[in-house]
């Protein structure tokens, strides 16, 4: 790693832990709950995952509809995406998710080697506090310095504006962050914003072009880190 990283920061979903499929059972059964018949199926989902944030999925999917088909406020999204949190919320505080293999010991081996930790994330603040409760028993800002959520910024992934926050946030050099991402997306946001970028990509993201990303591994495991992360973390 050209210099010594001092600060990680951690992309949420798809990276933290998988959480895509849940986000989109969420999104389907509040579809059917308020009576809409929409559905969005495997292949769908991943081709509207190359719009990050909720609302702006749900808004550019139904620019797609034939014209006739309902059409949303954007005051209507707005509570749309309001009951879909509270049900993924619910599902995420019953145990639904756990986190992806190597995520927890990276984080114990960071805070031991005093190296800071951040979170960038489209999702919102309520959606990270329920996962890092439910899977690591703490609240985020318990482990996390800083945390960039979708609520904080205008313009979501691929635009830099979350990795920008944690670095004048957090007042640090683009240069000495490692940005961890699981989706092309997120991998562009933070080359955007100057960081060496470590992908690991999650599932619906298997067949992302990753060619501008720094370092990639299959998995997030110790002995599948890029060397230097590993020596970094664990030596
Ligand atoms: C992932 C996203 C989010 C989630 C759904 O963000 O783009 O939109 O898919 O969550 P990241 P919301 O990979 O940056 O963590 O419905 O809350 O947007
Ligand atoms: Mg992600």
């Amino acid at each position: 790693m050209k210099n010594t990283v001092k600060t990680i920061i951690f992309d949420v979903d798809g990276t933290l832990a998988e959480t895509e499929e849940l986000h989109r059972k969420a999104f389907n059964e509040t579809f059917h709950k308020v009576g809409l018949d929409w559905y969005w199926n495997k292949s769908t989902y991943k081709e509207l995952l190359k719009i990050a944030g909720g609302k702006e999925r749900i808004k550019s999917y139904q620019s797609h509809l034939s014209q006739g088909d309902i059409s949303l406020c954007e005051h209507d999204i707005s509570i749309l995406h309001t009951k879909k949190t509270k049900t993924y919320v619910r599902w995420v505080k019953n145990g639904a998710l756990s986190l992806r293999p190597g995520i927890k010991s990276m984080i114990t081996s960071a805070v031991e080697k005093k190296i800071k930790l951040a979170a960038a994330t489209s999702t919102s603040l309520v959606n990270l506090v329920s996962l890092t409760k439910s899977c690591l028993g703490k609240d985020p800002n318990e482990i996390f310095h800083f945390l960039a959520t979708g609520d904080l910024v205008k313009k979501k992934k691929p635009a830099t504006e979350l990795y920008d926050l944690v670095l004048k946030e957090m007042s640090i050099k683009s240069e000495e962050c490692l940005a961890i991402e699981d989706s092309r997306i997120g991998m562009l946001a933070a080359k955007g914003a100057n960081m060496q970028t470590l992908v690991s990509p999650s599932a619906y993201h298997l067949d992302d072009d990753f060619t501008e990303s720094d370092y990639f591994c299959g998995s997030l495991e110790k002995e599948h880190l890029p060397e230097e992360l590993r020596q970094l973390l664990f030596l």
